[in-house]
C-alpha cells in the first residue's frame, strides 16, 4: 500500500536487514526497541490489523516465523504482542507481531 512504511520495508524500498524472510513474511528489528530483543514480524501483504485478516493462514505464516526466529536465536522466554487500534497502542497500521525478550517483562502490562 502506498505510504505504508511497513509495505516499503517488505518491498525492500527501504533498506532493511531482515532477521527472517520468506515469500510471505519478513521480520526486522524495531526502530525503538523496548527490550534487548525487539523484533517485528509482518506479512508482506498489506493488512491493517488483526481485525482485517481474511485468511487465517496469514496468522499461521506469522507465528511459524516467530517459532523459527526464537528457535534460531535460542530465545526460550519471550512475549508476543499484537496491538490493535490506537487506544491499544497501535501506531503503524500494517499488521505486526512484536517479539520482546532479553529482560523481565512485567505482567499485567500497563
Ligand atoms: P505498534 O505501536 O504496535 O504499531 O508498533 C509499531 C512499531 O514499529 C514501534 O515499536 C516502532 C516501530 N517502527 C515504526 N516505524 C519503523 C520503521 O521505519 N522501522 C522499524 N524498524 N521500526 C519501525
Amino acid at each position: 500500500m502506498t505510504d505504508c512504511i511497513f509495505c516499503k520495508i517488505a518491498n525492500h524500498e527501504i533498506p532493511t536487514t531482515p532477521v527472517f524472510e520468506n515469500d510471505k513474511v519478513i521480520a526486522f528489528n524495531d526502530l525503538e526497541p523496548q527490550a534487548p530483543v525487539h523484533i517485528l514480524v509482518i506479512p508482506k501483504k498489506h493488512v491493517a490489523s488483526v481485525k482485517d485478516v481474511e485468511d487465517l493462514e496469514m496468522m499461521k505464516d506469522l507465528f511459524d516465523a516467530v517459532q523459527k526466529i526464537v528457535k534460531e536465536k535460542n530465545i526460550t522466554d519471550f512475549r508476543t504482542v499484537i496491538n490493535t487500534g490506537k487506544e491499544a497502542g497501535q501506531s503503524v497500521f500494517h499488521l505486526h507481531i512484536h517479539i520482546l525478550a532479553g529482560r523481565p517483562l512485567l505482567w499485567p502490562p500497563g
